[in-house]
Parts: C-alpha cells; sequence; structure tokens
C-alpha cells in the first residue's frame, strides 16, 4: 500500500543549474528538506555543458547574473560586458559556494523516471545508477536547451578522428592547431565556435544548412569606472529588466518603422547595428517582428551588412537567409563572424545545394565529393523547450505519460504545471516567458516558492491544475503569439528539429507575450488564492 510511504524529503528538484540553484535556496529558506539531483559532474547547468571554443554571453553580464542578494552583487565583478562562458561557470560555482549549496546536491545522478504515487500524493524519482528518492514535490529545473541532438546522417559514429557536439563538450582544453576541422551548423553556437575555430584550425569546413542574420556584438573589457558604475545602478537595472518585454536591456523603440522618413531609419538601423548586444533584435522599431514590410526593411539592411563585409559576392550570397526575415529567429551575436569567410583557411560549404550524404571514417561526404577532416564539430542544436522532458520517463496521476499528454504539444498551466501531474512545477518549462532567462527564472523561483510555502502553511499536500486552466492558458499562450513573424518560421522557438522524430511540425511552444503581462497572470493567480489549482 502506497499510503504507507512517507516522502524522504519535502521537494527534488532536477537539475544543478541556475533555476536549481535558486529554487534549492529558496525551499531551504522555508525549512524544507530539500535535494538536487545533477546528471552532471558540477554546478551550472547550462554553463556546465556548453563549454565549446568561443561560448559566451549574448545578453549583458550584469543583466544576466542573480539579482536576489545584494552581497553577490557587490561582491562580483564581470570581466566584460558578454563575458565567456568559463567566467559564467565561475561565477556560478562562487554562488554554490557562497549559499553553501552542494551539501544538498548528488552530483553524476541523472534521474531516469519520475512517477506520481497518487495514494501517498508524493513523487518516486529514480536516478540511472537504480537509486530511488521520494519526495512531496517535483520541481524540474532541466531546461529548454539542455537535450542535445545529433544530426540524422548515416555513418554518424563512424567517423575515427574526434568528435564533438558542442553541447556535451569535454573537460580537456581540444587543439585545432594546423588541424583539419569540420563544424556543422550555423545558429548561435555555431557561430561562436567557428570565430574562435578559425583562429587557429590548419583548415577550417561549414557546412551550412539554413544561414541565419547574425548582428555584431560589441563586446568590450569593464573598467574600474564602469565597474562602479554597474553596481551603482543595480538596482535601476534590474527594475528596467523587469519593465521591459523580454527582461534584456533593451526594449522595442515606440515608433514604426514607416513613421519615420527613409533617411532617418537608415541612420537608427546603423546606429542598433554600432550598439552592443540585443538592440538591433529586441530594441528596433516596434512593428519589426510583426509586420511584413517592416521587417523587410531590416531585412535588407542586414543583407547589405553581409555583402560589405564579406570579399566573395559568391560566399556573401549563401551566408544571407533567404527563407526567414531579421529576427524571426534567435539572432546569433558575433564578432568577425562574416569576416571569417575572407580567410584563406576558411571554406563555406552550403548543403542545401550538395546535402550531407554519409559521415565516413575519415570525413564527409556531401553530393560533391569526399572531404578529410580531424575534428568533427557538431553545432546541431536541441531537442528544445520539451525534448528535455522527454528524456525522463514523467509519469502522472494514474500512470499517464508526459510525452503522451503532451504529444500534439504542450499543455500547460502557467507553463509551471501540467494538469494530472500534480505537485510538479517546472521551472522555465513550455509556454513561459523565456527572454533574459536569469530574470525569467527568479520569477518562476519565487512563484514556485510562494505556492509551496503557501501549500505548507495551509498543512496541503495536493496541487493539480484544473483543466479549465489548463484549456485558458494554452489557448492564451496560443493567441498571444498569433501575428509574431517567429511563430511562422522553422526553428527551436517553434519547437521544430529535424533530427527528432515527431518534431518536424511548428507548435506553441513558448510563450511569446511581454514578461511583465506574465508576471501580471502569475501574479493574480497567487493574490487570489489559486483558484485555478485544485488544492486538497
Ligand atoms: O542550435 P540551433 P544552437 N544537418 O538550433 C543545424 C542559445 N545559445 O546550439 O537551421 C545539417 O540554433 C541547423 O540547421 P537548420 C540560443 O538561444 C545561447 O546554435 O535547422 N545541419 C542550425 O544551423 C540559441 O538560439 C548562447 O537548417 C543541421 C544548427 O545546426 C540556442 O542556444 C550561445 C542538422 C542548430 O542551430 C540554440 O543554439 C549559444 C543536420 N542534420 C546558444 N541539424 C548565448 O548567448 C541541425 N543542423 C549564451
Amino acid at each position: 500500500m502506497t499510503t504507507d510511504i512517507t516522502p524522504d524529503y519535502d521537494a527534488i528538484i532536477i537539475g544543478a543549474g541556475m533555476s536549481g540553484m535558486y529554487q534549492l535556496l529558496r525551499l531551504r529558506e522555508l525549512g524544507l528538506k530539500v535535494l538536487v539531483l545533477e546528471a552532471g559532474s558540477g554546478v551550472g547547468g547550462t554553463w556546465y555543458w556548453n563549454r565549446y571554443p568561443g561560448a559566451r554571453f549574448d545578453s549583458e553580464s550584469y543583466s544576466y547574473g542573480y539579482s536576489f542578494s545584494q552581497d553577490l552583487l557587490n561582491e562580483w565583478n564581470w570581466s566584460e560586458h558578454f563575458a565567456a562562458q568559463p567566467e559564467t561557470l565561475r561565477y556560478l560555482n562562487h554562488v554554490a559556494d557562497k549559499f553553501d549549496l552542494r551539501r544538498d546536491i548528488v552530483f553524476h545522478s541523472r534521474v531516469r523516471a519520475a512517477h506520481y504515487l497518487d495514494d501517498a500524493r508524493c513523487w518516486e524519482i529514480t536516478s540511472e545508477d537504480g537509486t530511488i528518492r521520494r519526495a512531496r514535490f517535483l520541481v524540474t529545473a532541466i531546461g529548454p536547451l539542455s537535450a542535445p541532438t545529433m544530426p540524422r546522417i548515416e555513418g554518424v559514429g563512424s567517423f575515427k578522428g574526434e568528435a564533438y557536439h558542442t553541447a556535451n563538450w569535454p573537460h580537456t582544453p581540444v587543439d585545432f592547431a594546423g588541424k583539419r576541422v569540420a563544424v556543422i551548423g550555423t545558429g548561435s553556437t555555431g557561430v561562436q565556435t567557428i570565430q574562435e575555430v578559425s583562429k587557429t584550425a590548419g583548415h577550417l569546413t561549414v557546412f551550412q544548412r539554413t544561414p541565419n542574420w547574425c548582428a555584431p556584438l560589441h563586446n568590450s573589457k569593464i573598467d574600474d569606472a564602469t565597474q562602479a558604475q554597474v553596481k551603482a545602478n543595480y538596482p535601476e537595472m534590474f527594475a528596467r529588466c523587469r519593465e521591459t518585454f523580454a527582461c534584456f536591456l533593451h526594449t522595442p523603440d515606440p515608433r514604426g518603422t514607416f513613421e519615420v522618413s527613409k533617411e532617418e531609419r537608415e541612420a537608427f538601423f546603423e546606429k542598433l547595428y554600432a550598439s552592443p548586444g540585443f538592440g538591433i533584435w529586441q530594441g528596433n522599431f516596434r512593428d519589426i517582428l510583426v509586420d511584413r514590410a517592416a521587417n523587410a526593411e531590416i531585412t535588407d539592411f542586414v543583407a547589405r551588412q553581409i555583402r560589405q563585409r564579406v570579399k566573395d559576392q559568391a560566399v556573401a550570397e549563401k551566408l544571407i537567409p533567404k527563407n526567414h526575415g531579421f529576427g524571426t529567429r534567435r539572432v546569433p551575436l558575433e564578432t568577425r563572424y562574416y569576416e571569417v569567410y575572407n580567410q584563406p583557411n576558411v571554406e563555406l560549404v552550403d548543403i542545401k545545394e550538395t546535402p550531407i550524404v554519409r559521415i565516413t571514417p575519415t570525413g564527409i561526404e556531401t553530393s560533391a565529393g569526399a572531404y578529410e577532416f580531424d575534428i568533427i564539430v557538431y553545432a546541431t542544436g536541441f531537442d528544445a523547450i520539451t525534448g528535455s522532458f522527454d528524456r525522463i520517463d514523467i509519469r502522472g496521476a494514474g500512470g499517464q505519460r508526459l510525452k503522451d499528454k503532451w504529444a500534439q504539444g504542450p499543455q500547460t498551466f502557467l507553463g509551471v504545471q501540467v494538469e494530472g501531474f500534480p505537485n510538479m512545477m517546472m521551472l522555465v518549462g513550455p509556454h513561459t516567458a523565456l527572454g533574459n532567462i536569469p530574470r525569467s527564472i527568479e520569477y518562476n523561483v519565487d512563484w514556485v516558492t510562494r505556492l509551496i510555502r503557501t501549500m505548507r502553511d495551509r498543512h496541503l499536500t495536493f496541487a493539480d491544475a484544473k483543466p479549465e486552466a489548463v484549456a485558458a492558458w494554452t489557448e492564451h499562450v496560443k493567441n498571444i503569439g498569433a501575428g509574431l513573424l517567429s511563430n511562422e518560421v522553422s526553428s527551436w522557438f517553434t519547437g521544430v528539429n529535424s533530427n527528432v522524430e515527431g518534431k518536424q511540425t511548428r507548435i506553441i511552444a513558448r510563450y511569446s507575450g511581454s514578461a511583465p503581462a506574465y508576471r501580471a497572470w502569475c501574479d493574480e493567480v497567487a493574490d487570489k488564492g489559486y483558484r485555478e489549482l485544485e488544492l486538497a
């Protein structure tokens, strides 16, 4: 009889990345018994796994770090406006040390299954080593981009040289000097990798299926005076992030693209292209991501920049996307990315023209011929948003599988709960506002913490989303994304991954309204006593 079962923990959190770490801290503060199960050997999540060369922030370092501790803000110095991965991983390790998080984290513990026990009202969580633990609450802190995918190409695995996926990068340095290197994939990760590898590789061949619209990062060091200014401005800066559409420092210009003269428009685009960070994407005219004619203007502007920067115009044309407009996929930020293709050691292979036929023991064969390599880098992305859930055998009330429940796309309440999966809370799950993710994480964690605290105070042991609340939220997420050009384009934003069975069709995977609107909805639910949840 499962009714005799007492949970070992109040809560088990899956994942010790930014969200899992902060959730641990918050639940510990409630006096709860909490454990984090982490697949890796250290904290950091995304920043632990993605150690590929060139990995760095695309949002301003100081806007990305945690905001909850003034002490932490005061003592941590970001060295660059857009910090590189090693620095971010150091930061997260510093946070783990400072708040003594590791004592409640089990490393090398990938979760294989999580099953809800109806009678006991708790979750039974099984790690890959077979260890079983039970907890009243299951908090998934597994990230939207944490299930890397290899291409479905014949012969993957047969290559005899070194082969790495960017999200499973080795902890020891990879030496590219003088080597023949292939990179497959030209998303944000591929772009960062290509820039870095091109500096030392003997010969670099980039296999591009779809070019992306990249824009300059304009990174720089933070000097002492700026450091002091950043610290003094933290309260205003975080207040600004709370107000902007996607929690970035950048927010859309209130003007429409055609409300200004052609000259003014061009000057504004020039200014944005010369400014650091996501301004050109998030701080552009208010209509560029929803109005086709407006989008065509910025698209044409960026195409002209690419043509100017790449010497060989045939190569430039290949680097200019033709099937989607600027900003309708995640914009990779770059540093001399386009100039890389002017280097004699770099070659671009358009695999739409000459598709990859197979990976061979010595390299890559396309329809045009064979290439030999010492190293192949797979920058082929992730089974995004729902993929990290699909990897775990999650079963809710009555043994229902989450994967089946979401077969036609996710259905959630606030992106936090799923009907029929009581006491399971998702952090940055499907249907939440993503944007500058740590800002969303802090909000999500605080919301979940408040719910759990309320339940503890009221001696409740059961929280499930009501079906009508899930239907209303899922419909709202669908409606709020209507008209957004990015929802008409295939990318991880729309849940498409050509390498995963059944994920070729676009779905509404993320909440694409504004972060303030998302928070207002969630706040109201909590303020009014969680009427959308069945609590018992
Ligand atoms: O993944 P992606 P990513 N054959 O899916 C190609 C975040 N991030 O790892 O477009 C050949 O964007 C695929 O081609 P196509 C950021 O949010 C953040 O680059 O599908 N090619 C594409 O070019 C980002 O958006 C930062 O035609 C294949 C590439 O692989 C997200 O992570 C830094 C293929 C995958 O691009 C994901 O970025 C880096 C195949 N079979 C990333 N399969 C920071 O700011 C896939 N491709 C910190």
